[in-house]
């Protein structure tokens, strides 16, 4: 069976509607479970799958189970959309995927260059995949004039020059979501000019906020010489929009959720297994750049400086495992673990414990009874492009506080959060006293703004803004 998540009635019916939508993204929007097929749980799926049911489409990403067919169409029974595998090898994906993708464009984008691993066999395995999927992608379209092509992220760079090269024509667009960093950041990868060419295949390429269109912008001036003028790319004959469109969450259904009762009585419960008068919570993938020790660290010293709250505060942090195969993951899940075991050591008494770290994957569910049940929410990245988290927390929450990296794509779009240098151990420390301590009526003025911009930031209107944005 099929179940999706999102249904086609969201996408607003004044939405701009390609005839065909392709949309190019790492990973395909379903999986096989033992009962047949389910759609996978995310902000892209959730915005993507509604236009290519309502419409028909074709979805490319990469075959990661080598007996799937290449292609597949869904439901199977009475079609809506194709879904087109490129199936990698072991050392494909190692190259493509673990290496240029994730030890080297996800570190230099967060500015975390120390995990920078610059083989040239990631880049000459990354080139030849971004040439598989372009390949695909010819395959799947024919070049009309309603096409439109709609790449996803920071694994596909050179994709959208070699689609180009095929079909003059052709619409493409790109959204990257995840930070473009200052110019001379980016210029320290050794293929930074071939990557550049490769994303100014495209006709429009979105960013969440403003900083990284100056960024992207930037880098194409310095680095390749182009003309640029406002938010327009011209190279080699061909013009690139650039622009910021941030995206949002499945406002809807996380307000929905929030508001079931069952949700309500299972916050309450779990504030009282806690046992603490304050409750702070931190959500993230497992990774680097969340900034999840440095946090831990600044609990720790929140806890050295206010002795009144032992006993009466607890910090519950779930880190979801993520990409456990590369050994700096590996490592900041060693380091965390090590720092939750220290605080733990250091300030636990009777049936009081401090941090309760949990190494483990929740259901959407589950994740808002926790924003439901929490003060605050610590969300402190050391560098995030967006950080959907925060919107999560702000559409569940009814009187809690966010404290938010100012490192963020979210910093830009929600000022009134408690915002904080991630890297400021003691001004965390505060943040976290502040927060706890703020009056009602402070709380809910800084809500009200919170509120009303996550509204307008719905993943619905993202999608629909972007398409319409690629059409002009
Ligand atoms: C990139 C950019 C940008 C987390 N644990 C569980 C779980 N999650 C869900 C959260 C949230 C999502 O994962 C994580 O959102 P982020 O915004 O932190 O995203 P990244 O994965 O880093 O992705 C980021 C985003 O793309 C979108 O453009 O915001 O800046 O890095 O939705 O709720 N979900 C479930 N169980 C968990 O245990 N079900």
């Amino acid at each position: 069976m099929l179940a999706f998540t999102a249904s086609s009635d969201c996408f607003s019916p004044r939405a701009y509607r390609p005839l065909s939508l392709t949309v190019v993204a790492n990973r395909v929007p379903i999986r096989q479970t033992d009962d047949g097929w389910e759609t996978s749980v995310g902000g892209l799926t959730t915005a993507l799958l509604p236009v290519l049911e309502a419409q028909g489409g074709t979805w490319v990403g990469m075959g990661e189970e080598p007996d799937l067919p290449e292609r597949q169409e869904f439901p199977a029974d009475d079609p809506d959309f194709l879904v087109r595998r490129v199936p990698l090898s072991t050392e494909e994906l190692d190259g493509y995927y673990y290496g240029m993708a994730n030890q080297i464009l996800w570190p230099l984008s967060h500015y975390l260059i120390q995990h920078l691993e610059l083989k040239d066999e990631f880049i000459e395995t990354y080139r030849h995949v971004n040439e598989r999927f372009a390949d695909a992608v010819l395959e799947e379209t024919e070049g009309g004039e309603d096409e439109v092509i709609w790449i996803q992220d920071y694994h596909q760079m050179l994709s959208p020059g070699h689609i180009r090269e095929e079909r003059p024509d052709a619409t493409i667009g790109h959204f990257w979501h995840i930070p473009w960093p200052a110019m001379e950041v980016f210029r320290i990868l050794p293929w930074a000019r071939e990557l550049l060419r490769g994303m100014l295949g495209c006709d429009l390429i979105g960013f969440h906020v403003e900083e990284y269109v100056d960024n992207f912008i930037e880098s194409a001036e310095v680095l390749l010489g182009a003309e640029i003028d406002g938010n327009v790319i011209r190279y080699e004959g061909h013009e690139t929009r650039v622009e910021a469109h941030p995206i949002g969450i499945e406002v809807g259904r996380f307000k929905e959720m929030a508001h079931d009762p069952s949700v309500e009585q299972e916050a309450k419960k779990f504030r009282e297994r806690l046992g603490t008068d304050h409750v702070v919570i931190g959500i993230d993938r497992l990774d680097y750049t969340k900034g999840i020790r440095s946090r831990m660290l600044a609990f720790e010293e929140f806890l050295e400086e206010n002795p009144e709250y032992h006993g009466n505060v607890s910090f519950f942090q779930i880190a979801t495992p993520s990409r456990t195969e590369l050994e700096s993951y590996q490592q900041i899940r060693r380091e965390v673990d090590e720092v939750v075991g220290r605080i733990n050591g250091r300030f636990a008494r009777e049936s009081w414990v401090p941090v309760n770290y949990r190494y483990r994957t929740y259901t959407q569910y589950e994740l808002c009874t926790f924003y439901r049940a929490a003060d605050a929410a610590l969300i402190t990245p050391l560098r995030d492009g967006m950080n959907v988290v925060t919107q999560e927390f702000v559409t569940a929450t009814q009187d809690g506080v966010l404290i938010l990296s100012e490192l963020t794509g979210a910093a830009y779009l929600l000022p009134e959060a408690l915002q904080v240098n991630p890297y400021d151990q003691g001004g965390l420390a505060n943040a976290i006293k502040v927060a706890l301590e703020m009056p009602t009526d402070e709380k809910k003025e800084r809500l009200k703004g919170l509120k009303q911009t996550v509204e307008t930031l719905d993943v619905h209107n993202w999608a629909d803004k972007f398409l319409s944005a690629l059409a002009k």
